[in-house]
């Protein structure tokens, strides 16, 4: 591997690395050669999980976090990783937007995923705007595969508000596999995935009303207007089926018996203006019955649009799908406690946090009243929005307008509700500065472990030096461990995480260092390789023209730090031209990357993957194509040349 098969020069040599360090130290080497000393190999060695010093260095450099943390990052439209509880950023995996550094929205494998489930309609109107895809997202939700209500480590998942749609993430390599444009709904917002017995489906809200066919028929009338909810099928990321709601749907959850989900609804009035949607003092959550929507969708009940089976559950309906509880004031947080049995609504308009008892639900689908499933209802503070849980029987709840978190106790709040003279407020503590989320380490599974909590607050104004009229998020890190809630750390982040999740970093068992070749990742690139008699495995290369459309044309090269197997090719002006990289090196972190100079492409190679891209080569002339993922002391050096010859006259 360390012998270039074609320059003949092997890269210890190069480097003038000692024999003994074999591959690694020829990719390591290059860095110690520039940076100087053992530094980098230090960090290598490394292990052992965090302590808790106090004196704000809680993970020491060079140790490991206990926890993975998964960011959202809004508007940004990406999944963010960072360790728990240093708040160190490890990782952007690039989803709904596009990515200068990895070529994610750019590169034909990342487009394959993007298209796939995309909608006709979406495909015109991209087409309309000169686009492939859309590359921007709002991303407020991550959640993580669950096997008996517990996290498993095989995905991640998310929602896109702005272009409604879902997406995957495989654990194992981190990145997005897929991804689902739901048709028939309007802006997925609320997003969560099925705890028990297994995550078989993702719930996903559509937040805004629009007409079922919405093609311009109707659009005044909004009584003709209506939301959808919506089960995608894990597997197979399509969607399983959908349910007209009541109201619209803003975030929602699921049970630890598979039983039930539940949503928000901030706007039962159906109404179109501000004024419009605060106009009723009572809202509703949305109870959804899966074993009665299961059996309609497989007798075929209710309709089939665009593809999915569609059941009435609006309250007129009167369905066995859905029943309405009502709750104050244009609710928002919803989720479910670890006791398997407590459900927490967050008020926002309302100082409240309803609690419902699911373990009363058969009996309001018998006919009970809805409210009668309601146990307990809090006074906690202003602008109440998210829930988080610590296993012992409280809940952290964030008070958006009085910019706390107050902690309080279900089984007292209970007893206050039935007519006890008992506070269930234990303990209010100061957030810098209105918190909208706020997640406990497992807090959102039945290993709610009462470590750290993670506020994410949506101003921090004065907390760090001024960087200009746009100012960062603050996620504020509290150690809950104890009897009061201890601030720990301010971790300034990007436009805006919205929702986190902590999970152990021992869940996380089948992370790769390496791709594996026949990863499907590239399957379809691969297919197009064995047509051209290209060997993807081997140092190769190639430019072919395409037999049936001769202006475009694909270019295969190998890189092997620290250089490509083609150091220069020929296409012709307005040639479509695809290039093909394979990374044919094994070793942990060796990634290659491909830039094509002023094309405005570039692409990550991972060790042992394979990435295309497609640009056009309008202009004739010589453009220098390079490694822009730093590989080698040669790197610099990893580059090539690409002729365009003039069109002929
Ligand atoms: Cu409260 Cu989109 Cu979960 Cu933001 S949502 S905070
Ligand atoms: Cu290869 Cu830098
Ligand atoms: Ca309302």
């Amino acid at each position: 591997m360390s012998q270039d098969p074609k320059s003949g020069l092997s890269r210890r040599a190069l480097l003038g690395a000692t024999a003994g360090g074999a591959a690694l130290a020829g990719a390591i080497g290059g860095r110690l050669a520039l940076t100087g000393g053992a530094v980098g190999v230090a960090t290598v060695a490394a292990t052992g999980t965090a302590q808790a010093a106090g004196d704000g260095a809680m993970v020491a450099p060079g140790q490991l976090d206990e926890y993975y943390g998964f960011w959202s990052s809004g508007q940004t439209g990406e999944l963010r990783i960072l360790g728990v509880p240093s708040m160190r950023e490890l990782m952007r995996v690039p989803v709904f937007n596009r990515c200068s550094a990895t070529g994610w929205g750019a590169t034909n494998e990342s487009i394959r995923i993007h298209q796939r489930t995309m909608t006709d309609k979406t495909k015109k109107f991209l087409e309309a705007n000169g686009k492939k895809i859309h590359d921007n997202g709002d991303l407020h939700h991550v959640h993580m595969s669950y096997t008996e209500g517990k996290y498993d480590g095989r995905f991640l998942f998310m929602n896109d508000k702005a272009n409604t749609r879902v997406a995957r993430v495989r654990c194992d390599v981190m990145k997005c596999d897929a991804i689902l444009e739901v048709p028939n709904a309007k802006a997925i917002h609320g997003m969560r995935p099925q705890k028990w017995p297994k995550s078989t489906y993702i719930f996903a809200n559509g937040e805004d009303e629009a007409p079922l066919v919405n093609d311009g028929t109707t659009m005044t009338d909004d009584s003709t207007y209506v939301n959808i909810f919506t089960a995608v099928d894990v597997e197979s990321w399509t969607p399983a089926w959908q349910v007209i709601v009541s109201g619209n749907l803003d975030n929602c959850d699921a049970d630890y018996e598979g039983k039930w989900a539940f949503s928000t609804s901030y706007n039962s009035e159906m109404g179109m203006t501000l004024a419009d949607m605060t106009a009723s003092d009572m809202d509703h959550v949305v109870v959804f019955n899966i074993a009665e929507i299961e059996k309609a969708v497989a007798a075929g009940e209710g309709q089939e649009l665009n593809g999915v089976r569609v059941l009435d559950g609006r309250k007129e309906a009167n369905s066995a799908f859905t029943r309405y509880i009502p709750i104050a004031n244009n609710p928002h947080g919803c989720n479910m406690a670890p006791d398997r049995k407590h459900l927490c609504i967050g008020g926002k308009l309302s100082p409240t946090v309803s609690v419902i008892d699911v373990t009363k639900l058969d009996a309001v689908f018998a006919g009970a009243d809805p409210r009668s499933a309601v146990v307990a209802e809090p006074e906690l503070g202003l602008g109440p929005l998210h829930n988080a849980f610590d296993g012992k029987g409280n809940v952290y709840t964030s008070l958006f307008l009085d910019s706390q978190v107050v902690k309080w106790n279900i089984d007292k709040a209970i007893a206050a509700y039935n007519g006890e003279a008992v506070d269930p407020i234990l303990e209010k503590v100061d957030v810098h500065y209105q918190p909208g989320h706020l997640k406990t380490s497992h807090g959102e599974t039945l290993e709610a472990d009462g470590k750290w909590m993670v506020v994410l607050c949506k101003f921090s104004k004065d907390r760090f030096l001024n960087v200009g009229p746009l100012k960062p998020e603050n996620d504020q890190l509290f150690d809950i461990s104890g009897d009061k809630m201890v601030l720990v750390h301010d971790g300034p982040n990007f436009a805006e995480p919205h929702d986190a999740i902590a999970v152990h970093a021992s869940k996380m068992t089948n992370i790769r260092s390496v791709w594996d070749r026949n990863d499907t990742m590239w399957a379809e690139t691969r297919r197009q390789a064995e047509a051209d008699g290209v060997d993807l495995d081997a140092y190769n290369d190639a430019v072919i023209r395409d037999k049936d459309d001769p202006t475009k044309v694909r270019v295969y090269m190998a890189s092997q730090a620290p250089q490509f197997s083609l150091e220069s090719f020929t296409v012709k002006q307005d040639d479509e031209v695809t290039v093909i990289i394979t990374n044919l090196d094994d070793i942990d972190d060796l990634t290659h990357g491909f830039t094509m100079g002023n094309h405005g492409v570039a692409m990550e190679i991972g060790p042992q993957a394979t990435s295309s891209i497609t640009f056009k080569a309008a202009q004739p002339g010589v453009y220098w194509y390079y490694c822009q993922w730093f590989c080698h002391a040669l790197h610099m050096e990893m580059r090539g040349r690409m002729f365009v010859e003039p069109k002929a006259a």
